[in-house]
């Protein structure tokens, strides 16, 4: 995965913020059972060690005592009743949350390795980077997430932003983000889903508001259209005279496949293949010649392009800003 490690430690977002909380209130709670069992575990050990004239005999019995039966009974219940009703709590604050004024709405969808992302209302669609605006008291943005899979099971997580949320074929699951900072955080698919799972990394971008809505526009527009008798004008033919257009949707060259992502901002985007290698020309161009080397078993196949097409389409590529 291109970019750095996200910790819970480190949340960036208000439900991450409770998660933190409540992880926090159980490490402490264990921490301290830890100690004092050891602590007891110890002096046990040191006291009550055989001495030299002990040999033969044993020390004195004791058989049931109510105090402490009653001790070792009411003092665990209690923990575990704290523990229960501070995570009902956090469960409930976190599940309860409505859509309001000023809150956007994002469909994910996960494929086998990827994922698809859609703005529905804003006709923008876009794959494997997830923008979304900051938001803060005075302004609150937040972010609903409609989780969905086009295959098998997957899981949503950015770890500084919200909890796990599991993408199940057939049944559409909800999640949000409420992001406080800007900064690209990091996720993962959290679900075993096949070969690739490790490279199926997830960016979410957070941008102050106005940026975040001249990403969207920015991502409405139409591709630039390649100069008559260009290379990239030739990759262009070759894309949509290939079955490229079949897997993948490209305004401007005839593609509306939707088993691969959306490559009309394709150079927007920081990394290719779900986070597999940077967005570098010298990857485009090694993925275009043949994905199955940067991401081995990945669902698209060698197109077993010539080198010069491969260079006519990198070029073509290149110019989809
Ligand atoms: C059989 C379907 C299929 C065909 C045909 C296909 N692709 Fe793909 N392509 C995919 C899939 C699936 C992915 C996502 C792979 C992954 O990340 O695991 C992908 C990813 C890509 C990416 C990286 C996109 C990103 O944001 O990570 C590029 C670029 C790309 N394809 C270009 C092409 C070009 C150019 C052609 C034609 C020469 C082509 N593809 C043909 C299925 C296909
Ligand atoms: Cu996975």
């Amino acid at each position: 995965m291109v970019g750095q490690i996200s910790s819970i430690f480190d949340p960036a977002s208000s439900g991450a913020a409770l998660i933190r909380d409540l992880s926090g209130l159980v490490l402490w709670i264990c921490l301290g059972i830890f100690v004092v069992t050891q602590v007891g575990l110890i002096w046990v050990i040191v006291r009550f060690r055989a001495r030299p004239g002990d040999e033969g005999h044993e020390p004195p019995q004791v058989y049931g005592s109510t105090q402490v039966e009653l001790a070792w009974t009411i003092v665990p219940l209690i923990i575990v009743l704290v523990l229960f009703l501070t995570t009902a709590r956090t469960i409930g604050e976190i599940e309860d949350r409505e859509p309001g004024p000023g809150s956007l709405e994002v469909l994910v969808v996960g494929h086998q390795w990827w994922w698809e992302i859609r703005y529905p209302g804003r006709g923008v669609v876009t794959a494997n980077e997830l923008h979304v605006p900051r938001s803060s008291a005075a302004a609150p943005h937040t972010t609903f997430i409609d989780l969905r899979s086009a295959d098998v099971i997957h899981s949503f997580w950015i770890p500084q932003l919200a909890g796990k949320t599991d993408l199940i074929p057939g049944h559409d699951n909800r999640m949000w983000l409420e992001p406080d900072r800007t900064g690209v955080f990091l996720g993962q698919c959290a679900e075993f889903c096949g070969t690739q799972h490790a490279r199926m990394g997830l960016r979410v971008v957070v941008e102050e508001p106005a940026e975040f809505e001249r990403w969207l526009t920015a991502q409405r527009a139409s591709p630039a259209v390649p100069a008559t008798a260009s290379a990239a004008a030739r990759g262009r033919d070759i894309f949509s005279t290939t079955s490229c257009v079949n897997c993948h949707t490209l305004e401007g060259a005839g593609g509306d496949g939707r088993f691969g992502p959306d490559l009309s901002h394709l150079m927007s985007r920081a990394t290719l293949g779900a986070g597999a290698a940077a967005n570098t020309p010298v990857n485009l161009r090694a993925w275009v010649r043949d994905p199955q080397t940067l991401k081995p078993g990945c669902n698209m196949p060698d197109m077993k392009l010539s080198e010069p097409e491969v260079d006519a389409v990198v070029a073509y590529l290149l110019t989809l800003g």
